[in-house]
């Protein structure tokens, strides 16, 4: 198998957000389709489409009823196969979103293993009896609140669901139920779509024993040791392998929060046969509080570049690593690890993207990505639709844990719906995304960041990621070169060196306001022009002395 994906560049769509051409305020696939050319020029290898499967929408089509048919919302089959094929025109290919560690509860499934205990798809599911007091099996609290436990009165069991109580959990174990995900798999593939992103799918095997977690702020176990990592998550994927990916060129990448470099090497390793490589939680969980990430606190530079370093280093001719600063779940690059202020926002994007993109591993690039795409401030919890966001505000605020003050603060800075607000194509009513009334408001900010802007300016951070996915394309060194951290310790500074045959990369970026002077190691001579940059105020002062503007971003290759 070839290891096309390790100069390919991943371009994530999230479906609802995207593009709307029915005017009912949902983004829909004809929309992504009238945009290939958009991303065409982006210069994008491969399109992460979020879930366009059947689904009631309660966790926007992370809760699948139906895997072999489109979300009406989203439009038919036949526009799927139309996107393929326009896809197909441009080279580009389709990663589809594989949520299996669950289903909606308004699968055909879940409705059969529901209705009775004897029910042929009874265990395609995981049921328990109470507790001899009459409480859940475990004491653990899900992902959007409360218990991961159902009761079910008719059968008078209990059913597990780590997210939302409308997400009934897989039971891997069953064998049937396995067949049945790598037929469906197969079904997709044998369309023509190229892998797979894989929700959490280090949740898919538990401890059979289901003991309780540790109590925590929210008043329930943390279940994670017991569910994420589990005791036959690599029989099973490597079992997904032989059965379904070996049959195909795929990429696949799996979603794996509380997933470490180590076990990293075991998911991704070159002869481990199970995936390409993992999305891991380590970078975006920095400064999160004891109520997680409605309780965001600040972080240091050295903490995010300790963490990069080791990933960077632990995969290193092992595994593969995937390039991440925001997705659908996540707030918006910029303003997470970046300056939002219209000062420096386009000039931070510019650095970040510098920052990630000349890493070993395959960048992904979420939709708004190359607009430069800010956080938006709702004023009131009414505007929001994420069902994590709003059960947490019930939550929190019911348990006075928060005020609505910090609770609405702690939604602008950390809220997944940052990152779900409509794309902004124009400068048009609502910013070009649709003609009706869109299913979430739309940032106010389209008026001076949209596409039709950025489109139109030579130096805009559009041309910017442009430039540094052909850089790629023409440098192996940023795809095979070795990586070292510069000036480890440094708080404003990430630097970092890439060394390949005979080549060095030399990359350096000011997470900072301030103009910062430094110097770099007597072996590095920066004489060259930079091979990219944000900023071209030239940098260096004396023989070994140099400094960096306000988020400035260099690049240099020596020869
Ligand atoms: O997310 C998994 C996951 O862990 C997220 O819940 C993440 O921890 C949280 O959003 C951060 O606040 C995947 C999907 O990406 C997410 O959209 C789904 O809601 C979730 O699984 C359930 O399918």
């Amino acid at each position: 198998m070839t290891q096309w994906w390790k100069d390919a560049v991943v371009y994530q769509i999230y479906p609802r957000s995207f593009n709307d051409t029915t005017g009912n305020g949902i983004g829909d696939i004809k929309g992504i389709t009238e945009k290939l050319p958009y991303l065409n020029r982006l210069g994008i290898d491969v399109i992460w489409l979020s879930p366009v499967y059947q689904s009631p929408n309660d966790d926007n089509g992370y809760d699948i009823s139906d895997y072999h048919a489109i979300m009406d919302d989203f439009g038919t089959m036949d526009d799927f196969h139309e996107m393929l094929n326009v896809a197909d025109q441009f080279n580009i290919k389709i990663m589809m979103d594989l949520v299996v560690n669950h289903t909606s509860d308004e699968h055909k499934w879940f409705i059969e293993s529901k209705s009775s205990k004897n029910n042929p798809y009874r265990d395609y599911y995981i049921w328990k009896d109470p507790k001899p007091n009459g409480e859940p099996p475990t004491n653990w609290g899900a992902h959007f609140g409360g218990s991961t436990w159902e009761y079910d009165e008719q059968t008078e069991q209990y059913y597990l669901h780590l997210f939302s109580k409308k997400q009934p959990d897989l039971n891997w174990e069953n064998e049937s139920l396995r067949r049945d995900i790598y037929d469906m798999m197969l079904f997709w593939l044998d369309k023509g779509v190229a892998g797979f992103r894989m929700d959490v799918i280090n949740m898919i095997s538990k401890d059979p024993e289901y003991p309780d977690g540790e109590l925590q702020a929210t008043g329930f176990g943390d279940g994670a040791p017991f569910y994420l990592n589990g005791p036959k998550v690599h029989d099973y994927l490597q079992e997904m392998n032989r059965e379904v990916l070996s049959k195909h060129e795929t990429i696949t990448v799996g979603e794996m929060p509380g997933a470490n470099v180590e076990q990293a090497k075991l998911y991704t390793g070159k002869d481990r046969d199970e995936l390409d490589m993992v999305f891991h939680f380590e970078h975006v969980g920095l400064g999160e509080g004891e109520l997680g990430k409605f309780s965001p606190e600040e972080w240091r530079l050295t903490e995010l570049k300790e963490i990069f370093s080791s990933w960077q280093k632990g995969l290193d001719q092992v595994g593969w690593n995937s390039l991440y600063w925001s997705n659908h779940d996540q707030p918006r690059a910029i303003s997470r690890f970046g300056d939002e202020r219209e000062r420096y926002r386009v000039k931070s994007g510019k650095m970040l993207a510098t920052c990630l993109h000349m890493l070993k591993g395959t960048p992904y690039i979420f939709q708004g990505e190359e607009l430069g795409m800010t956080n938006v401030r709702f004023d009131s919890i009414q505007d929001y639709r994420d069902l994590e966001t709003l059960n947490a505000y019930d939550d929190l605020l019911s348990r006075k844990l928060l005020t609505e003050n910090e609770m609405m603060e702690a939604i602008y800075q950390r809220g997944r719906d940052n990152a779900r607000t409509p794309m902004h194509w124009s400068n048009d009513k609502n910013g070009g995304f649709t003609e009706g009334t869109p299913w979430i408001p739309v940032n106010p900010n389209y008026t001076t960041i949209n596409a039709d802007l950025v489109l139109d300016q030579p130096d805009s951070i559009f041309y910017y990621y442009q430039k540094l996915i052909q850089l790629r394309k023409e440098h192996e060194i940023i795809v095979e070169g070795t990586y070292e951290d510069l000036l480890k310790d440094h708080e404003s500074l990430f630097c970092y060196k890439r060394v390949y045959k005979e080549q060095e990369l030399v990359v350096l970026c000011n997470f900072t306001d301030n103009r910062v002077e430094f110097e770099l190691p007597e072996s590095i001579e920066l004489t060259e022009e930079p091979l990219i940059t944000n900023d071209s105020t030239p940098i260096i002062q004396s023989d070994q002395t140099y400094q960096l503007e306000p988020y400035q971003a260099s690049v240099y290759l020596i020869q």
